[in-house]
Formats: structure tokens, sequence, C-alpha cells
């Protein structure tokens, strides 16, 4: 998909090019940094964990350089297949990108000196020493005070130093460490000048106005699930998938485009929930997700969406695999 609007900085012709694994636990504000980047909300967000399921592309070009950020899924303690397959992914974004960019998240109530996240501890032990690392920390607008900040720092910077391994001659160190609120975006400028400084050098990956490899209808589906997220609790916005059946572009100019959507469920009872008395549930749903796909579309739109049970989706192959949530084949 093309760009219409957002960031595009790079005037200068490209010299440096490369992926950016953002990569973190769920919910520090990884799909927010990328769309701070982009200056466009292009990545679903939302307050509850395991919100991004697939890797998401989004392209930023920064003076001379051509960043292709990879959004993943946060890495957690995967209870289902839907969520091995979700780690699974962030891992292969690990392995397969040039630069990594490793997202904690402030506390949000800070008592004195900030303490590391075990759970950031042991995924900085993991991160591969032969690509540069970003430590980019992030909600530091919760934070009044930004010197509470600095012990945090220094520690996160020793554990990285010492999980080298004794095989390791130098001790590791950060490539930078930027304090950043992805909310407000602020700091997120200097995200971009340190990733651009330690790309590898080389001509554009992708074309010049190319703002990520995600069809229009992939994100119609996305946005369906983000308005989901925001309208339901409890189990209800994990057991619930959803599908393009049918995207229509407009063949003529004043026509509007036509999108029909599955919203999977697993059980009769979310099946109820989301329709809601007399359909007020879905149609709150379809109100919202409409109003955001035609933002991005910047065209009229007419959403019909439908709810169906898929019984065990999130364990089985096959739907996972039809709903584009396996790891590696999902780009097919
Ligand atoms: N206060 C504050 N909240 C933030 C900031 N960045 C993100 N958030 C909030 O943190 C929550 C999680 O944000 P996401 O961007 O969805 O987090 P994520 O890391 O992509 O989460 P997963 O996709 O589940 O791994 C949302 O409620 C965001 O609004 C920030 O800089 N400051
Ligand atoms: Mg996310």
């Amino acid at each position: 998909m093309s760009r219409k609007s957002g960031r595009n900085e790079g005037e200068a012709s490209v010299v440096r090019a490369g992926t950016v694994a953002i990569i973190g636990r769920s919910n520090v504000g990884k799909s927010t940094l990328l769309n701070a980047a982009l200056e466009l909300p292009l990545a679903v967000v939302s307050r509850r964990p395991q919100t991004t399921r697939t890797p998401l592309l989004g392209i930023v070009r920064h003076g001379d350089a051509e960043i292709g950020f990879l959004d993943t899924p946060g890495l957690h303690k995967a209870e289902s297949r839907l969520g091995r397959e979700m780690n699974r992914s962030a891992r292969d974004a690990v392995r397969d990108a040039d630069v990594i960019l490793f997202v904690i998240a402030l506390p949000p109530t800070v008592k004195g000196d900030v303490r590391p996240h075990p759970g950031d501890l042991a995924l900085l032990r993991d991160l591969p020493s032969d690509k540069p690392v970003v430590l980019v920390v992030n909600k530091i607008d919760t934070l009044r005070d930004k010197r509470l900040m600095l012990p945090l720092l220094s520690t996160l910077s020793q554990s990285f130093a010492d999980s080298g391994g004794s095989e390791s001659t130098a001790e590791r160190r950060f490539a930078a460490v930027v304090p950043v609120s992805a909310r407000t975006v602020d700091g997120v400028d200097r995200v971009l000048e340190e990733v651009a400084r330690v790309l590898p050098e080389g001509g554009p990956r992708h074309d010049e106005d190319a703002l990520t490899d995600r069809p229009m209808r992939h994100f119609a589906a996305e946005y369906v699930r983000e308005a989901i997220l925001r309208a339901t609790s409890d189990e209800v916005p994990h057991a619930v998938a959803v599908t393009i059946d049918e995207y229509i572009e407009p063949s003529r100019e004043g026509e509007v485009t036509r999108v029909s959507a599955t919203i999977h469920v697993e059980r009769e009872g979310q099946k109820r929930i989301l329709i809601g008395e007399k359909g007020a549930m879905l149609k709150r749903i379809g109100i919202e997700a409409r109003a955001r796909i035609e933002a991005l579309v910047g065209s009229q739109l007419h959403l019909a969406l439908w709810v169906r049970v898929t019984e065990d989706w999130r364990e089985r192959t096959e739907s996972l695999a039809d709903f584009g949530l396996l790891a590696r084949a999902e780009r097919t």
C-alpha cells in the first residue's frame, strides 16, 4: 500500500536501508511507536495485551535512510497455539532484521527508583549479539522526575553487557538508549536518527512512496478487530478473528468501497455478546470500524459484518492458516 499521508522526510537519495524489528513484551507501546514514526495510525493499538498478532511493516524515509520498521507481537508466555505462532513470528523478525529496537515501558506508578521488569531482563539476555540493538524506554510521559529513570538505564546496560557470555571478547553495548513517549511523540525523531545511523549501507528496498507491504483489505480486517478490542472485555477480544469475504473498490468516482467481513468467535456465548441486544453491539462496532477504514481509504465505505462460531480456531492449524495467523506462511 502506498503512502497518501504521514511522514516521508527523505528528499536525499537513499544510501542506507534495512529492516528494524520492534521487539518487546506486550503492551509496552511497540505499535504506538510504529504509528508515531509513520505519523499515521496504521497499526492497531489497544490497552489489552497481545493486540498485535502478526508482524507489520511500516516504511519511513528519514534523510538518506530508508527504515523498514517491523512491528511485532509482544513476546509473552503463550497459552494457545495462536500465542506460540505470535511469539515465533516475533523471533523470526529478530532473526531477519538488520537492527533491533528493543522497547521497554516505565511502569504506571513509580515510587522511588524505577526497577527493571524481570521479563525485560530475560528478553534482553536473549537478544542476538551480531546486530545493533537500540534500547527504547517508552512511556516517559508517566514519570514526572526523569532522574528516577537513571538507575534503570544503568541496570539494563549492565545486564546487556553481562549477557554476552564468557565466549565473547567484548562487552555488549546498546547502539543507543532513547527515552521516548510514543503517545506524545516525544523523542521519536531521535529514534529515527539513531536507527538510521546503524542501518547497513545500500540503496532503497521499497518504492519511494511505499508505506507497507500489506493490502488495504488487511487493514479493514484489523480495524474491525480494533473496534471489537475497544468495545468488549474479558475473553472476547482474544477469541475474535476477522476475515474479509469481499472487498470491492469503486469502479467509478462517487461510488463507495464495499467490504463484507466475518467475525469469528469460539463459542455461542461470545457471538451473543458481539451481536448484543437487538444487534446494538455489532452496530456500534460497525460504525467505529467504518470510520477508521474510511480515514485510511479516503473514500466512503459500506461495511457488512457477520458473526460466526469457528470452534477452537486458536488451536487449529487449518483455521490459523485461513486467518493468516501462522508465522512465516502468513503472507501468501
Ligand atoms: N502513557 C503512555 N501510554 C502509552 C505510550 N505508548 C503506548 N501507550 C499505551 O500503552 C498501551 C499499549 O500500546 P500498544 O502500542 O498497543 O502496545 P504493544 O507493545 O504494541 O502491545 P502488543 O501488541 O500487545 O504487544 C495502549 O493503551 C497505549 O495507548 C506512551 O508513550 N505513554
Ligand atoms: Mg502491538
